[in-house]
């Protein structure tokens, strides 16, 4: 490793704690003076530090760093990102995932982009996916019906919806089947793609695309009235790789209590930050147009309105207002 490199990792080991310029000059082997350069040189990249006479120096914040050893470092799961392939650009993570997949990558495997040229949505719609958003496909093998799949979607975006608002105190709020929004905004997409047979489920891929750092005009103009991040939102700059850490740690755990026990306590907690609950929507379905009541979702995470005196599941459709 560079003397730089060194530097930041001796002043990162010691947190709090101030180190002495001539510690830092023993333990590099370099004089005092180039010591000081490198601090310099850092600033100018956005580290900041404190430094106090006799003291020494002490690091007191690193600029974003995102790549796969920033998201690595520190990451304590134990199967969901073991395996973790990191790219800068890439056209779609969800690609990348099913030719893994196809490979036998195992259970947990995931892979993250900086960048993606073609991210796609639902019914192969464009996702715009600069960089500064958390770009994210995981390979799952759950044996379970395939039938189950929805619940998948369900329970991905509540576990995402609880991270980010302890994370960041935004209100955030799952809009079914498949985005998270604050403030009427989209905020997160999930695409759950699945490879089975009619009773059994061979991999199910999770894409999750999450707006962190970007600002309002790296969206395309015709995005910028229904979309936000995570920056615009709470007018602060996040380090994602550690939100990553954070999802993903929240996955696994919640991935493991999800299977010991089912959906129940999932869909108790979608329906408690549900976007427009207990109020009147319009929803196309591929039949017809509903105006209806939001009242949540059934065990099979269908949504459930409240439309005369029925109640409805409906299993497919857009909510459009
Ligand atoms: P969706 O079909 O529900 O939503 C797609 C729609 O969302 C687009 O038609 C557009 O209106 C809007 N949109 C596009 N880009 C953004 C954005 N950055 N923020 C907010 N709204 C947007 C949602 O599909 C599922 C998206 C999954 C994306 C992940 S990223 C990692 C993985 N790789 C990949 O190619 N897709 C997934």
């Amino acid at each position: 490793a560079s003397k730089r490199d060194k530097l930041i990792r001796l002043l990162s080991k010691n947190g709090e704690q101030y180190i002495s310029g001539q510690e830092l000059s023993e333990q590099l082997d370099i004089s005092r003076t180039a010591i000081w350069k490198h601090i310099n040189e850092l600033k100018k990249d956005g580290y900041e530090f404190d430094s106090a006479p006799k003291k020494g120096y002490r690091l007191t914040r690193i600029p974003e760093s995102y790549n796969e050893s920033t998201i690595k470092w520190g990451l304590s799961t134990e199967w969901l990102g073991n395996v973790l392939y990191f790219k800068e650009s890439i056209d779609s993570t969800q690609n990348m995932a099913h030719d893994l997949a196809k490979k036998h990558a195992p259970h947990g495997t995931v892979v993250i982009a900086n960048e993606q040229t073609l991210g796609r949505g639902r019914l192969e719609r464009p996702f715009e996916s600069n960089k500064g958003g958390i770009w994210m496909s995981v390979i799952l093998r759950p044996q379970m019906a395939p039938h189950q799949a929805a619940q998948i979607t369900l329970f991905t975006s509540v576990v995402i919806a609880e991270v980010l608002s302890t994370l960041t105190g935004l209100p955030l709020k799952v809009k079914w089947p498949n985005d998270l929004y604050i403030n009427d905004k989209k905020v997160c997409g999930i695409l759950t793609e699945m490879n089975g047979e009619l009773d059994s489920i061979n991999y199910l891929i999770i894409g999750i695309g999450i707006n962190i750092n970007q600002n309002e005009n790296q969206f395309s103009s015709n995005l910028r009235e229904k979309a936000t991040s995570i920056n615009i939102a709470s007018n602060l700059t996040w380090n994602r790789a550690e939100i990553v850490q954070d999802i993903l740690t929240a996955l696994e755990k919640n991935y493991e209590q999800y299977m010991d026990t089912g959906f129940h306590t999932y869909k108790q907690k979608w329906a408690s930050m549900a976007y427009k609950m207990n109020e009147m929507i319009t929803i196309q379905t591929p039949q017809k147009t509903y105006s209806a009541k939001l009242i949540g979702i059934d065990d099979n995470g269908a949504l459930l309105i409240e439309h005369g005196n029925e109640t409805v599941p409906l299993y497919s459709g857009e909510i459009i207002w």
